[in-house]
């Protein structure tokens, strides 16, 4: 191909050329990026096929053949109709909220495509997965308040663990689903990573994410401290979306002795949110404690309190929080999140078609399509049998839920963690830790990354047998893991009423911790420069999108733009045989772009004379193929 490339150049034609055209015509070698990007993905398979999917280690793959799930009948041919999205885009941010606090009916957002998998199978769900039925919901559920899409934990795993990039991901979602607004969880300044990032960072990643396709952002801090959002907060509204900003709930509104997390402290939090701009009120009850009277107090005096709407989330984690849905509908909640029936339950959020179900006919009645619902759900029940492997296990809910109070986004994690330890049936005492830890850090609020540090230091105390009495007596000697350090150095910023000081003190072995906002003492990043580093480090060109992912998680995307280099596109490949293997003779079609089908099948293989390699017989539209792939390990 390279001799044909020379032969058909402009500049080798009059045959007058010097020596240094190799290096001045670099279009040389750009061979045809179809058949290059075939055979990236026949490498991708021929790794998965010899050396198993790394993803797969220690998990048992389901049974195949897996049958495809069942799309709903509506015609992809029609038009796309109106949907809330052309609402927004008609009023504006605050058109949209004043809007939204108006209507009659409860409005509904669907987080089956971010915090259902996120906490049902550890975040696991391919972008193929989701462009397969998204052009569906365009059609058949228009008069949803959101698709929640987005962001949370999906950006770090997307990146880490399926190797695909999560821009493409939310560019393609937009590109489908024109009329529904699309939501995202964004964790202030600590945007979708664990830790605070400087201003500018945080500012640059709103943009790329609103250009790219976000319309609601839903703005939370992990210890509810709003000087904290208040850089996240202003770069939504500066971008022209809606900023979502979040009260996360803690504590027990209906328990008496509750002296720290209570109707006033929320209400004073709700008036600050208000005041810097928020369009929605958002309570995010991320472990799924907020019992149906707590709720009902809340979203009352919420809505007394400001003029803006209330959109409440929970987690199915106890198994009865659809009765605090109905709660918060009840006393004048503007919008609920559910997942959709097959992704729901659980540690996930309650059921979404159940809850529009039990609504239906009612003054509050959302007016949605319930049989769309049961047919998008339909399709989501093949898709979850993918993902089995991935599944915590958990069968039931759990009343431990308000002992404990995880949140329903970590449980599924941290009871993976626990297993990879080899902690598999010590969980009720991680579990026990884990309320420990939260009390010996003064019962911060938990939701990633506070999450996190509690989950990381209960492991750590029940891996090393650890005792409360011993974690707090400054006599015993304690090597506290990084994120705790970190935590007591006050880079999360401060707790409501502060940090338990003796505590801090023997974590943090004479260091000062840092006063107030962190991104207040983080220098702005030079982008420019950070940019040329990274295009150093893959050896290549870095777009914006990019830059955000790399100044999100620096090692991460570099692994993600290598395996990106070697193997090309994955998110293309049918999730089955991404995670468990092409089956010989089993057929596939990738769509590599719109209109370019590659066929692949495989045909057979043969060791290689070459010890440690493998040779893979594929046919590729038609076409004989052959890859040889290195033995790992
Ligand atoms: C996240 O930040 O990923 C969460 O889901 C928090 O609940
Ligand atoms: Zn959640």
């Amino acid at each position: 191909q390279f001799l044909e490339n020379v032969i058909g150049h402009p500049t080798f034609a009059p045959a007058d050329y010097t020596t240094d055209f190799i290096d001045t015509t670099p279009e040389l070698f750009e061979f045809s990026p179809r058949r290059d990007r075939a055979t990236k993905l026949l490498r991708f398979i021929g790794d998965v096929a010899v050396n198993g999917h790394p993803q797969m280690a220690g998990r048992t793959p389901p049974p195949r053949p897996l049958p495809a799930p069942r799309l709903p009948d509506a015609d992809l041919q029609t038009d796309i109709p109106r949907g809330l999205r052309d609402e927004l885009l008609e009023r504006g941010p605050a058109g949209f909220g004043k809007w939204l606090r108006e209507q009659d009916r409860v409005l509904l957002t669907d987080t089956s495509m971010r915090d259902a998998h996120q906490s049902l199978f550890a975040t696991r769900l391919r972008t193929r997965d989701m462009l397969e039925i998204a052009p569906y919901y365009a059609r058949m559920a228009p008069d949803l308040f959101s698709l929640e899409c987005w962001g949370g934990a999906t950006f770090d795993v997307a990146l880490r663990f399926l190797r695909e990039d999560p821009w493409l991901r939310l560019a393609r979602i937009r590109k489908a689903v024109p009329n529904i607004p699309l939501q995202m969880l964004l964790r202030a300044s600590n945007a979708v990573g664990y830790t605070n990032y400087p201003d500018n960072v945080v500012r640059y990643f709103i943009e790329q994410a609103a250009a790219t396709g976000i319309d609601i952002f839903r703005v939370f801090d992990a210890l509810n401290n709003v000087d904290n959002m208040r850089v996240a907060m202003a770069a939504v509204i500066d971008a022209g979306a809606v900023c979502e900003a979040t009260i996360c709930y803690s504590g027990d509104l209906c328990d008496p002795d509750e002296d720290k997390y209570t109707l006033d402290y929320y209400v004073t939090m709700a008036r600050q949110l208000e005041d810097a701009g928020a369009h929605i009120l958002a309570i995010k009850d991320m472990a799924g404690v907020c019992k149906p009277a707590a709720i009902d107090q809340l979203v009352r005096a919420l809505r007394e309190a400001t003029d803006l709407p209330v959109h409440f989330h929970t987690h199915d984690t106890s198994g009865i929080s659809a009765a605090s849905v109905l709660a918060a509908v009840a006393a004048g909640a503007d919008a609920v999140d559910g997942a959709l029936d097959a992704l729901s339950g659980l540690t996930s959020q309650p059921n979404l078609g159940a809850i529009a179900a039990a609504l239906a006919g009612g003054e509050r009645d959302p007016g949605v399509d319930r049989t769309a619902l049961r047919q998008l759900s339909d399709y989501w029940e093949g898709v979850r049998r993918y993902y089995a492997p991935f599944e915590s296990g958990v069968r039931s809910g759990t009343a431990d839920v308000y002992r404990h109070a995880m949140p329903g986004g970590q449980y599924s994690n941290l009871r993976e963690q626990a297993r990879s330890m080899g902690l598999t049936r010590q969980w009720p005492e991680v579990a026990q830790a884990y309320a420990d830890v939260n009390r010996l850090f003064g019962n911060i609020v938990k939701v990633t990354p506070t999450s996190k540090v509690v989950g990381d230091m209960a492991l750590y105390m029940v891996a090393q047998g650890l005792t409360p009495e011993q974690v707090a007596d400054p006599d015993h000697e304690v090597d506290f893991p990084d994120s705790v350090v970190s935590f007591f150095r006050g880079e999360l910023g401060t707790p409501v009423g502060g940090f338990p000081e003796a505590l801090q003190r023997k974590v943090l072995r004479g260091e000062t911790p840092i006063e107030g906002r962190p991104g207040a003492s983080l220098e702005p990043a030079d982008l420019d420069a950070i940019r040329a580093e990274a295009e150093a480090e893959i050896g290549g060109e870095v777009s914006p999108t990019d830059l955000a992912s790399y100044l999100m998680y620096p090692k991460v995307f570099a692994e993600f733009a290598g395996h990106r280099s070697r193997f090309g596109e994955v998110s293309r490949l049918p999730t089955p045989v991404f995670f468990y293997g092409l089956a010989e003779q089993e057929e596939i079609n990738v769509d590599i772009e719109t209109g370019k089908t590659l066929v692949i099948s495989l045909q057979g293989r043969a060791e290689d004379e070459d010890e440690g390699h493998t040779k893979l017989f594929y046919e590729l539209n038609g076409q004989p193929r052959m890859i040889r792939v290195a033995h790992e390990g």
